[in-house]
């Protein structure tokens, strides 16, 4: 596993080069679920191919960006879900984006993987890693990723990320975010899911919820690339993640790759509140 975070941190360091100097404008070509490519997500999911095939233990690619999985070769031992460069239309207001990655074993089912990291583009680059029993936060100093600290969410916290498009949330859904702004929790939301569960993870606690909503049933989280990975950081972390049917996302078995699922990150207290509000406790 170690060589895959090396291989990682080194397309880290190129995406953050790539975010300083190149055009944050469009191409001319749409992703698989038909959106329009930015040019840095087609020289991220570029990057991250390059660096990752190189890696001896890598079978197969799968990227938020392309509609096929890749093979690289016979036997490798993982299979890597990324997401070269989540929340990428934030980059031309300069704002912090991401890159988001889970290593499987033989098939992209959530009880296959096996660790899970992040990378944050902001004022500073940092990697945050999950495998085996520690979360550990790692920055990056003159070209080098350094371990800084083990991550530990506490068991509640101050922060609510509400993402998902107002006008289309449930009821119960807007009564519970309604009701924990009411009680003093404060809104942080950037609409990057890799900052603003980043800003949960560092500042020990909240909720991050992205829901079913009545124009998208399914919410908009893709769960190989972005909800099972972070789901890895959480848990692991001493918080939970979970469905809106109340079940660990780690359990997921998504049908395709590109499956999406309601989503809810966060610490024990808040997920709790959350589970209650949608009935499942
Ligand atoms: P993009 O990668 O298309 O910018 O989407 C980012 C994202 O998947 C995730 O990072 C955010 O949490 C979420 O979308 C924001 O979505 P809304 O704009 O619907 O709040």
């Amino acid at each position: 596993m170690k060589e895959v975070f090396e291989g990682i941190a080194k397309a880290a360091a190129r995406i953050a080069e790539a975010l300083e100097h190149d055009d944050t404008g469009y191409s001319d070509n749409k992703n698989s679920t038909g959106d329009v490519q930015l040019k840095l997500d087609i020289r991220s999911d570029y990057i991250v191919e390059e660096e990752l095939s190189r890696i001896p233990t890598v079978r197969a690619l799968a990227s938020e960006e392309k509609e096929q999985i890749e093979p690289i070769r016979t036997g490798g031992q993982y299979l890597v879900g990324y997401d070269p460069l989540d929340g990428s239309s934030l980059a031309d207001v300069d704002l912090s984006v991401g890159s988001i990655f889970g290593v499987y074993e033989n098939s992209f089912l959530g009880a296959n993987l096996m660790a899970a990291a992040y990378v944050v583009y902001g004022p500073r680059v940092e990697m945050v890693t999950a495998y085996k029993q520690n979360v550990e936060l790692w920055r990056q100093d003159r070209g080098e990723f350094k371990f800084v600290q083990i991550l530990r969410l506490r068991d509640s916290g101050k922060l609510v990320a509400p993402g998902g498009t107002q006008q289309y949330w449930y009821p119960h859904h807007k009564e519970l975010i309604d009701s924990m702004f009411a009680e003093g929790y404060r809104l942080r939301y950037s609409g990057g899911m890799v900052p603003d569960l980043h800003q949960i993870l560092i500042k020990g606690g909240g909720l991050f919820s992205y829901p079913g909503t009545t124009d998208k049933a399914k919410g908009k989280i893709r769960l190989v690339f972005e909800s099972m990975p972070f789901a890895k950081v959480f848990e692991m972390a001493g918080g939970l993640a979970l469905n809106d049917r109340g079940e660990r996302l780690l359990v997921s078995e998504p049908k395709g790759h590109h499956d999406t699922s309601p989503c809810f990150f966060g610490s024990k207290t808040e997920i709790e509140r959350a589970m209650r509000a949608y009935g499942n406790v």
